[in-house]
């Protein structure tokens, strides 16, 4: 796996940035609710979407990757996942995953060419967070309420059935307590060891429409897991998070030269002062501020 960073510079002043909002809206996936989270509790507060667009308040329409979380200040424009492949007897790199645009519908790929129904209410994005469960203790809930603009009892509630409907099956990660190779809500804890929040979803490259829209290639057949996991531990694992994807080629062909790449604008706070740079021998993309101060976040900026 190789992983680059390919970013760009977008000189945007807050007048262009207006105008330019409309360019990142995408047409709405049909698929259950909801269709993006947050992944809030450490000292990041970010944006997923079962759509692959990440870092990206989907809402509205901005940097949605706040640092400090509770500061109102974003290091991060949007991010994705992004693949070019092979497939025999065709000349055609098969280019897949997101950026700006998405070339991902929400659901699973049930058998070579056939997706799951998009429009089917258990395809959406899922959390948790392993102390808020159904019978569970009460917990303050009041962070995520305020940051993603709704009641406790609403967070609590989707933190529930998201418990009750944790897609083990298809493959969601959790911790199976009773050991039995099943997950039984009552007894298993849904998520990653330890974490203090799990994101789960799972999309495909099935829909022509929205591939081509991509960067104009057809569908290929690729299973697309994601899980994202934070902790909070007081240290520095609290300045950072994880994602993990899984691809799965359900098509019928062997896949050849596959290139698959973490993608990212980053802005950090300002955008039109940042540089990036990578590490090849620590497979590490990095972006930080041109000069020892921005305009948003003034001196030390983050490095990113
Ligand atoms: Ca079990
Ligand atoms: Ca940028
Ligand atoms: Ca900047």
């Amino acid at each position: 796996m190789k992983n680059l960073f390919l970013s760009f510079i977008l000189l945007l002043s807050n007048t262009s940035f207006i105008l330019a909002q409309n360019k990142y809206l995408e047409n709405k996936s049909v698929s259950g609710s909801p269709e993006h989270t947050f992944l809030n509790l450490n000292n990041i507060s970010t944006f997923f979407t079962n759509t692959g667009r990440s870092d990206f308040d989907e809402i509205e329409q901005h940097s949605g990757f706040t640092y400090p979380k509770e500061t109102g200040k974003t290091a991060v424009f949007m991010s994705g996942l992004i693949w070019g492949v092979k497939i025999p007897n065709d000349p055609q790199v098969r280019v897949g995953g997101s950026t700006y645009r998405t070339g991902l519908q929400g659901g699973k790929i049930l058998s070579s060419g056939i997706a799951e129904d998009p429009n089917a209410s258990h395809v959406r994005i899922y959390r948790i967070r392993p102390d808020v469960y159904p019978g569970g203790p009460v917990v303050d809930l009041s962070w995520e309420a305020s940051d993603e603009g709704k009641s406790e009892q609403q967070i609590r509630t989707q933190y529930e059935l998201d418990w009750n409907e944790w897609k083990a099956d298809d493959g969601a990660p959790y911790q199976d307590i009773d050991n039995n190779g099943v997950y039984d809500p009552t007894i298993d804890i849904p998520g990653i060891k330890d974490a203090v929040q799990t994101i789960w979803f799972v999309a495909n490259d099935l829909d022509s429409l929205k591939t081509q829209y991509l960067y104009g290639t057809d569908p290929i057949g690729i299973e697309y897991q994601a899980t994202i996991w934070e902790y909070n531990n007081s240290g520095a694992l609290d300045n950072l998070f994880f994602r993990k994807y899984k691809l799965i080629n359900k098509s019928n062909t062997t896949f050849d030269s596959m290139y698959v790449s973490m993608w990212s604008d980053p802005d950090v706070g300002y955008a039109g002062d940042d540089f990036v740079g990578c590490d090849t021998l620590l497979n590490l993309g990095f972006a930080y501020n041109a000069s020892a101060s921005d305009a948003v976040y003034q001196p030390l900026p983050p490095l990113r």
